[in-house]
């Protein structure tokens, strides 16, 4: 095993979406390891160039949240209030893609971070009422 085998390694997307999902998990209140059980949902579809939805209003904690790609181009979904610990991300044709995420009361401005998308419109808000 050697330093560059190691670097190859870490920098595989598989990993950082490992330590992704370990991060989100870490975010919670649960001191156990398994991921939150949700109790809402949300879909919403990437297109080209706009979400399928850009006011949405959920109530519950664990959100499980469901990107499907709809278009041409490959999308991102997170929040500018968590950043890269919560990220999404689709490819063409037809992907989708599914995670919990434990958040409190509030408003949260989501957006697909893929050059120029925020801004022709990949843009919008989730707000989260306690259950
Ligand atoms: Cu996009």
């Amino acid at each position: 095993m050697n330093l560059r085998f190691l670097r190859t390694r870490w920098a595989h997307p598989l990993v950082l979406a490992v330590a992704v999902v370990v991060g989100a998990c870490n975010s919670g209140s649960d001191d156990d390891a398994s991921p939150p059980t949700p109790d809402a949902q949300v879909e919403i579809a990437a297109r080209d160039i706009s979400w399928s939805k850009t006011a949405i209003t959920v109530e519950g904690k664990a959100i499980e949240i469901t990107v499907k790609q709809e278009g041409e181009l490959p999308h991102t979904f997170l929040f500018d209030q968590i950043g890269y610990q919560f990220l999404l991300e689709v490819t063409p044709p037809g992907d989708t893609d599914t995670e919990v995420i434990e958040l409190g009361p509030g408003t949260y401005t989501f957006f697909c971070d893929v050059p120029g998308h925020r801004d022709a419109g990949m843009e919008g808000t989730l707000t989260v009422v306690a259950p």
